[in-house]
């Protein structure tokens, strides 16, 4: 089997589950489609990433061979391919989600051909689409850069008989699954939830976001506000910039968030890149750091050392290479005709179980992966993606 990951131009920028909180046991995947918040502090289980072997043969082209497991999964045709088009090649978080469709496709025997751009926008992902048309993919994993702009071309992939997952972030599109990392509701609920524990539930508050385009952080953000409205009176959000989940951009904003709101006491950043990069600029200015607080959703292995240096207190995410596993074995049982977009409609996801589709009337079919964790000192060693 092969593996191959093309990627078009921009410059630069990674879990288990939540299972924070008192109390919260459920750590990792399981077949139920609701979870819930967890306050920091508690036990996480929970697995290290999955990874695919793999070799980069060039920038940009990676190359891996696997052999399919014995057996695969029933009713799975073998010689699958499938697209996956994260937001972008280079953000690690969207490479660990792609690296779990990878061992997914390799256990079924198939292939994953990892496509996209290198900056988060609609346009750098339509070519990729339009290859997986002309490639004759049987399905497409799409992170989509906007919920609306990519319609027409997946459009025109479903035309063509090609099923379409949405991983990570959503998109507006008839005709597809969308398999959603955590609760949209519960993600942004307990980053506010978290940071009113930082400051007291005081103060002035700001995020720090990805793209002004990604459904998914637009989703966490409303929720967000609601919980702000409806818990928090005398915390005030001034501010949501946009870092694009690139670096350098991501810190041009904070930067000027900082001197626009010199009154700041809280950053919540619901991107990996966002965090990160807070995270390294505020460990190394003392000063600030003391006056605001930082959280958000961050890869634990990016974080470590700002939670050790104790410039973070605490952060929460998932495991983005289940999130990718799982995407994989939904398009392959969704192109082998073993599963269906119906309300109820079930697939097994290989080392995950079984999964249940959530389709109520009006709404994109559906599933979740899991609770979030919360990471912080007492388990950040426990987690390696
Ligand atoms: C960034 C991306 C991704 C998001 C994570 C939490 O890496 O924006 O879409 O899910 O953060």
């Amino acid at each position: 089997m092969t593996i191959t990951h093309h990627s078009r131009r921009r410059g630069g920028a990674a879990l288990a589950s939540i299972c924070l909180a008192i109390g919260v046991t459920a750590c990792g995947s399981s077949t139920k489609s609701s979870s819930s918040a967890t306050t920091p502090g508690a036990a996480t289980t929970a697995a290290g990433a999955t990874t695919a072997a793999g070799t980069t043969t060039a920038a940009g082209t990676t190359t891996a061979a696997g052999t399919a497991a014995a057996g695969g999964a029933t009713g799975i045709k073998s010689g699958l391919t499938v697209y996956y088009i994260p937001k972008d090649t280079q953000n690690p978080y969207e490479v660990l989600a792609d690296k779990g469709g990878e061992a997914a496709l390799t256990e079924l025997g198939g292939k994953v051909v990892v496509s996209s751009g290198t900056e988060d926008t609609a346009a750098a992902q339509i070519p990729s689409i339009q290859a997986a048309i002309a490639a004759k993919a049987n399905a497409i994993v799409i992170a989509a850069n906007d919920p609306d702009a990519l319609c027409p071309s997946i459009a025109q992939a479903v035309a063509a008989g090609i099923k379409v997952v949405a991983f990570d972030s959503d998109n507006n599109c008839p005709d597809h699954l969308f398999i959603n990392q955590a609760d949209t509701a519960t993600i942004g609920t307990a980053e506010v939830d978290y940071m009113a524990t930082l400051v007291n539930s005081t103060g002035e508050i700001a995020i720090l976001s990805a793209a002004a385009t990604a459904t998914n952080q637009n989703a966490w953000i409303g929720f967000m506000k609601q919980q702000l409205a409806a818990k928090y009176p005398n915390m005030k959000l001034v501010d949501v910039v946009y870092g694009d989940d690139d670096p350098a951009k991501s810190l041009t904003a904070l930067t000027g968030l900082l001197s626009a709101h010199p009154n700041l006491v809280g950053i919540i950043s619901p991107t990996t890149v966002g965090i990160s990069t807070a995270a390294q600029y505020l460990s190394t200015h003392k000063d600030i750091a003391a006056k605001v607080k930082l959280t958000g959703l961050g890869l634990p292995s990016q974080m470590k050392p700002y939670i050790k240096d104790g410039t973070v207190k605490g952060f929460m995410l998932w495991n983005p290479s289940d999130l990718g596993y799982l995407a994989g074995y939904a398009a392959a049982n969704l192109a082998s005709g073993t599963t269906n977009l119906k309300d109820g409609s079930k697939f097994t996801a290989g080392k995950l179980k079984e999964y249940t589709i959530a389709a109520p009337a009006g709404a994109t079919p559906s599933v979740i992966l899991g609770p979030p964790t919360v990471f912080d000192a007492s388990n950040i060693d426990q987690f390696n993606f």
